[in-house]
């Protein structure tokens, strides 16, 4: 493979749909590219998959054979996954050229709270995987959303510690000038804590001072990539994002890090 992303996220941000809309993406920029569905519990997915996990893996069986309910046979499920990466990786193996999109659980914790999902990046996705953490538009739309969906990013990158793409879903459904007031949060923090200061009063503010801070003197301010899955936009950002991390070499996953973390002064 060329390189491998992985795609996670809260229930319903579109991670899926962002699959698809990726994929659909690379072919018609004539790249080749393969969707691998790593959620056993999805009904129906947006995407023809090349490999599912549903084959092997069957949600209502694992119920039945382990008098489970469905949330207690989606955590058995995610832990199962690792039995079968032999015959993801072999199949994957087959293809050289290709740009692999892992979708994931659609309950985040199930993907990155399990002790397997880690090992299972490293073996399927190698060294030239990253992650990108789906947020929804419409929630970052206010501060409070913003902040709580950066503090599940902090959580992915603290648990994966990849390269980690915020990716900022469902841009349709925003108005274009709270859009660019949410990147204007990413370049200038301040205008977060005033903006989410004016939302919730002074209550608790050193605090949130404090955490909100805390992202920024660690360098965990994001570069975020909006995008509309509905739409197909958005989709080259992602794609420059992933190949300059796969072009810059085996060993460029540290550098790739510093040059889109530790950016004080980017954007
Ligand atoms: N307006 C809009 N809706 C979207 C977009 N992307 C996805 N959706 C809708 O959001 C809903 C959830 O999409 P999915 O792709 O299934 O989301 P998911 O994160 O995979 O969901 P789970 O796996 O169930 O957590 C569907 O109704 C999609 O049509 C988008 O860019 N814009
Ligand atoms: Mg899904």
């Amino acid at each position: 493979m060329k390189g491998s992303i992985f795609v996670t996220g809260p229930a319903g941000t579109g991670k899926s749909s962002l699959c698809g809309s990726m994929k659909e993406w690379f072919t018609l920029n004539g790249m080749d590219s393969a969707i691998v569905n790593l959620d056993p519990g999805a009904e129906f997915i947006p995407y023809e998959a090349d490999v599912d996990i549903r084959e092997w893996i069957v949600i209502s069986s694992i119920m039945s054979e382990f008098n489970l309910g469905p949330n207690g046979a989606q955590v058995v499920a995610a832990d199962l996954i690792i039995e079968n990466v032999d015959k993801i990786k072999e199949i994957l193996e087959e293809l050289d050229d290709y740009y692999i999109i892992f979708d994931t659980p659609g309950q985040i914790e199930l993907f990155t709270l399990r002790t397997s999902s880690p090992i299972l990046v490293d073996v399927l996705g190698g060294k030239k995987s990253m992650i990108a953490f789906v947020g929804d538009a419409s929630v970052s739309s206010s501060p409070s959303g913003h902040i709580s969906q950066k503090l599940i990013y902090a959580s992915v990158l603290t648990r994966f510690f990849k390269p980690t793409l915020f990716v900022l879903n469902k841009k349709d459904l925003v108005e274009e000038g709270r859009m660019e007031r949410i990147m204007e949060w990413e370049s200038d923090p301040d205008s977060l804590i005033d903006d989410f200061m004016a939302e919730k009063g002074e209550m608790r503010k050193d605090y949130f001072y404090n955490v909100l801070n805390a992202f920024n003197d660690s360098g965990l301010s994001s570069k975020i990539i909006p995008v509309s899955s509905k739409n197909m936009e958005g989709m080259e950002d992602i794609y420059s994002e992933m190949s300059l991390f796969v072009g810059g070499g085996e060993d460029d996953d540290t550098l790739y890090r510093e040059e889109n973390y530790d950016n004080d002064d980017e954007e």
